[in-house]
């Protein structure tokens, strides 16, 4: 279909489908709808190139924690063959240019629409169509509407009084300025210690002549070991890669790792110490599968819980700052666990300190920098690692209308409902990759995205071959969906975290509901899988 949409503002552009987003999702999305299903497609991109989180999150130490290997697409061969990452875990410039080598490759760029922040998004009964706007008052129709938001894109920035009057300058790590941040001699305070806080206060500390780290809660944290990879890794990953994706599938969250059989428990406290010294050793996201029972048994997950806190003991020199770090609230794991590059190393630097805003909170920003209950901190840059209103808020961002005007806003009202984490009933032919209620953020991204993509590109193709124009998840399956996201939640110690973005409770008035599928990317797989063999049981389809 000709382009009929680049030179006018207001012209309508109509398509088969429209994808909001290019990042991993949406890049994928569109070369699975245009080049296999032979489908007219267009992404819809408010930023300047490809990239989705990578794009926005460029802020210094930026780093993926799933290792570079399997944080790639698997489903061209070609692709694996020719692309070669450089480090255990890519630094976020390598995968900006991996994701803008995949745009090329496969030609996707000439339709991607960058610079276009979509607005809103009604559906139109009576046609059976999506009627998309954007911030600069373009229109788009199409019959299939599939967000590629991200889980994580929508900042939160707290709402700390006083930022409007301070007189140095501010970062979000999510909203990093492209022509990088000056730290030389300057005063940083880093507001937040997530995964993001922790890949950022070394390298700002290195940089910056004093970094001031606000900790609210004490996190967990296991070394990376990043390192550059050798040719024979990378010859080996390459030769593995059939086996790498089947493991990758079989597994809980996606990784290339298998999570030991044996309990916590029932190791003898040498041979935990021992399991556990081998993972910190090894380091990443692996500890976790050192034993089975860590994330679904407090007494199992105590015991690494106690192996993390005597490493930062023995890490950190002083006694006072040491305590402070281990002051744990939650179970290891219960909330994202970070993994770093010598983050507890640099509160042994002269010109890093700690202040722990938990027992003396942020009371405002003043023109000069952070006033605490108990003190005031001199900064001339703020950096906030806060996190972002995850999941829901890139969705509800955009003013999404289904079926009787309903807004999605009104639907979710009591925290999100969707079938599958793929579609919302009342919003009909609307997907949602990655969307809440499915794996997504407790899984190695990509493996999540493909599976979503792949499944969405077959239930399309499905409709078109039998000549059906509409799906929509039945309320009664989306609530059955609902109930089981919770109960796979309950069998973990997740909820425990009670101030978890898992649960919306970093954003205020944000309903506390657990929104990711907490029962397991393979199982998920199969569940979905399952559906689709039945029909696309749950779902209604009409013509
Ligand atoms: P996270 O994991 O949401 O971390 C945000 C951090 O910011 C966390 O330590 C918060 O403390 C802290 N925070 C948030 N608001 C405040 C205020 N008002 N005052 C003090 N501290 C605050 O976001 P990240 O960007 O680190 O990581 C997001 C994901 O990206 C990560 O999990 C990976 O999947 C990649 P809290 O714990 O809420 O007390």
């Amino acid at each position: 279909m000709p382009d009929s949409t680049t030179s006018l503002p207001d012209r309508v552009g109509a398509f088969d489908a429209l994808i909001i987003g290019a990042g991993f999702s949406g890049l994928y999305q569109l070369h699975c709808l245009r080049d296999r299903l032979g489908l007219s497609a267009r992404v819809l991109e408010a930023g300047d190139g490809v990239g989705g989180t990578w794009y926005w999150n460029r802020y210094p130490g930026a780093r993926c924690d799933s290792e570079s290997h399997s944080y790639s697409y698997y489903f061209s061969e070609e692709l694996l063959k020719e692309w070669e990452w450089s480090e255990r875990y890519p630094e976020q410039p390598e995968i900006l240019r991996y994701l803008n080598h995949v745009a090329d490759r496969f030609d996707l760029r000439r339709d991607i629409r960058f610079g276009t922040r979509v607005t809103e998004a009604r559906y139109d009964a009576a046609a059976n169509r999506w009627h998309v706007s954007t911030e600069a008052g373009e229109r788009f129709t199409a019959k299939f509407l599939i967000t590629a938001v991200g889980c994580l894109s929508t900042a939160n920035v707290p709402d700390i009084p006083g930022l409007d009057g301070f007189s140095g300058r501010w970062y979000h790590t999510g909203q990093w300025p492209r022509e990088g941040v000056d730290f030389a001699g300057k005063r940083v305070g880093l507001i937040g210690t997530g995964s993001t806080g922790i890949q950022a206060a070394p390298v700002i500390a290195e940089a910056a002549a004093h970094l001031t780290v606000f900790q609210r809660t004490a996190n967990y944290s296991v070394p990376a070991r990043n390192a550059p990879l050798t040719p024979e890794f990378l010859r080996w990953a390459k030769d593995s890669s059939a086996d790498l994706r089947r493991v990758m599938h079989s597994t809980t969250n996606g990784h290339p790792f298998t999570i030991s059989e044996r309990s916590a428990l029932d190791a003898t406290p040498e041979e935990r110490r021992a399991a556990y010294e081998a993972a910190w050793e090894k380091g990443g996201l692996q500890f976790r599968a050192a034993f089975r029972d860590i994330l679904t048994d407090k007494a199992a997950n105590d015991t690494a819980a106690e192996f993390i806190r005597a490493k930062i003991r023995e890490i950190v020199k002083d006694p006072e700052t040491a305590a402070k770090l281990t002051n744990f609230d939650h179970p290891f794991a219960a909330k994202r666990p970070p993994i770093d590059t010598s983050y507890f190393e640099a509160f042994n630097r002269d010109n890093v300190s700690l202040v722990d805003v938990r027992a003396s909170p942020i009371e405002r920003i003043t023109p000069r920098g952070v006033k605490t209950r108990d003190a005031e901190y001199g900064l001339d840059i703020i950096v906030f690692a806060t996190g972002f209103d995850a999941m829901t808020g890139p969705l509800l961002k955009i003013d999404i209308r289904g079926r009787d005007g309903v807004p999605l806003r009104e639907a979710w009202e009591a925290g999100p409902r969707t079938y599958l984490g793929l579609q919302v009933a009342g919003f009909p032919n609307l997907f949602t990759i990655t969307g809440p209620g499915s794996p997504s953020v407790l899984c190695n991204m990509p493996v999540a995205i493909e599976q979503h993509v792949e499944w969405i590109t077959g239930c399309i193709a499905h409709m078109q071959e039998r000549g059906l124009e509409r799906i929509e998840a039945e309320p009664d399956a989306a609530d059955r969906w609902v109930e089981h996201v919770n109960e796979a939640a309950d069998a973990t110690l997740l909820p425990q975290a009670s101030s978890s973005w898992y649960l919306g409770a970093n954003v205020p008035g944000k309903p506390r509901v657990f929104m990711p599928y907490a029962g397991g990317m393979a199982r998920y797989r199969g569940i979905c899988d399952d559906v689709a063999a039945k029909g696309y049981e749950g779902f209604a389809l009409s013509d």
